[in-house]
C-alpha cells in the first residue's frame, strides 16, 4: 500500500481525475489527519497536495475555493472543505467499511459527537483559540513571516475568548469521556455501536491537540510538538481516558507511522 495517498504537485493534482485531497504540510492538523485516516480505513486511493498553514496559498485557493485543509476534490464535482461533507463523499466512494452507522439514532449520535470535536465552536475550534491566546506574546516578537501567518489564521478563525474556549474544551472532553465509559460498560470498544465509526477516528485525531503521538509514530520538530502539547493540568487530566483510547484506535485501525 505504499502508493496510498501519493503526494503530487498542484498542477498534477488539478489535471488528474479521481480523488484529490489537500493536506497541511508537516503538522498533525486534526481535520486533515481525520480525512486521511477515513481514506486509509476505506482504502480509498487518492492524490495529496500540500497546503501551507497560515500562508496565502493563492493558486490552491483559486482551485478549491478554500484557503484551508483538508479539501477533497472528486472528479469534476465541487470541492468539499467541511469535515461532514468529506466523510459523506468517502462513504459514497467506498461504502465499506461503513464509518457512518446505518441505524438512524446511532447516526445522529455519531454526527453529534463528531460535531462536538470538529464543528465550529467545538473542541478543535476552541483548542485553536486557546493556542492563539497563549501564542500572542511570543508572536509579537516572532519574525515577520511567522507573525503574518499567525495574524492571517487569527483573522480566519477569530481571536475568541480564552476563558470561554477553555470551558468548551473541558466540556467536550467530559462529554466524550462519559460516552466512552458508558460504551465500555456495555461491552463496546467504540464511541457509537459496536464497530469503528468516524467519531472514533475524529476523537483519535483530535487528541493530537492534547498530546501528539510519540516521535516514532508522529515525527515533529520540537517547536511543533510544543505547540500541540497541552500543559494545563485540568485539560490533561480530562483527556486521560481519551488519550488511551486514541492510542488503541491508532494501533488497531490507522496508519502508523503517520505521514505528515
Ligand atoms: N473547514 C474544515 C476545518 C479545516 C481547518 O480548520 N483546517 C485547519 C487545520 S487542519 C487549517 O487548514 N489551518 C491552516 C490555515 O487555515 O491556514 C472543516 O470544517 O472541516
Amino acid at each position: 500500500m505504499d502508493i496510498h495517498g501519493r503526494y503530487v504537485s498542484l498542477a498534477d493534482a488539478v489535471h488528474a481525475q479521481g480523488l484529490r485531497l489537500v493536506v497541511t504540510a508537516g503538522i498533525p492538523g486534526p481535520w486533515v489527519e481525520a480525512a486521511k485516516s477515513i481514506l486509509w480505513v476505506k482504502r480509498i486511493d487518492h492524490l495529496r497536495v500540500h497546503h501551507q498553514a497560515g500562508a496565502v496559498n493563492a493558486p490552491l485557493t483559486e482551485w478549491t475555493g478554500a484557503n484551508s485543509a483538508p479539501v477533497a476534490i472528486f472528479e469534476d464535482e465541487p470541492p468539499r472543505a467541511g469535515w461532514a461533507e468529506i466523510l459523506a463523499l468517502a462513504e459514497r466512494i467506498a461504502p465499506l467499511p461503513a464509518l457512518i452507522p446505518a441505524d438512524e439514532r446511532d447516526r445522529a449520535t455519531m454526527f453529534g459527537l463528531a460535531h462536538a470535536l470538529c464543528g465550529e465552536d467545538g473542541f478543535g475550534w476552541n483548542k485553536r483559540l486557546l493556542f492563539f491566546a497563549r501564542a500572542e506574546v511570543a508572536m509579537a516578537a516572532a519574525p515577520d513571516e511567522a507573525r503574518e501567518g499567525f495574524d492571517r489564521m487569527r483573522r480566519k478563525y477569530g481571536a475568541g475568548d480564552a476563558y470561554r474556549a477553555h470551558g468548551r474544551v473541558l466540556s467536550v472532553l467530559g462529554l466524550l469521556t462519559d460516552r466512552l465509559r458508558e460504551q465500555m460498560a456495555r461491552g463496546s470498544r467504540y464511541l457509537v455501536g459496536d464497530t469503528l465509526t468516524a467519531a472514533d477516528i475524529y476523537c483519535a485525531c483530535f487528541m493530537a491537540m492534547v498530546r501528539p503521538l510519540p516521535q516514532d509514530h508522529c515525527r515533529l520538530d520540537d517547536a511543533m510538538r510544543a505547540t500541540y502539547t497541552e500543559h494545563d493540568p485540568a485539560l490533561v487530566e480530562a483527556a486521560a481516558d481519551l488519550l488511551a483510547f486514541r492510542d488503541r484506535i491508532y494501533a488497531d485501525h490507522l496508519e502508523l507511522p503517520m505521514r505528515l
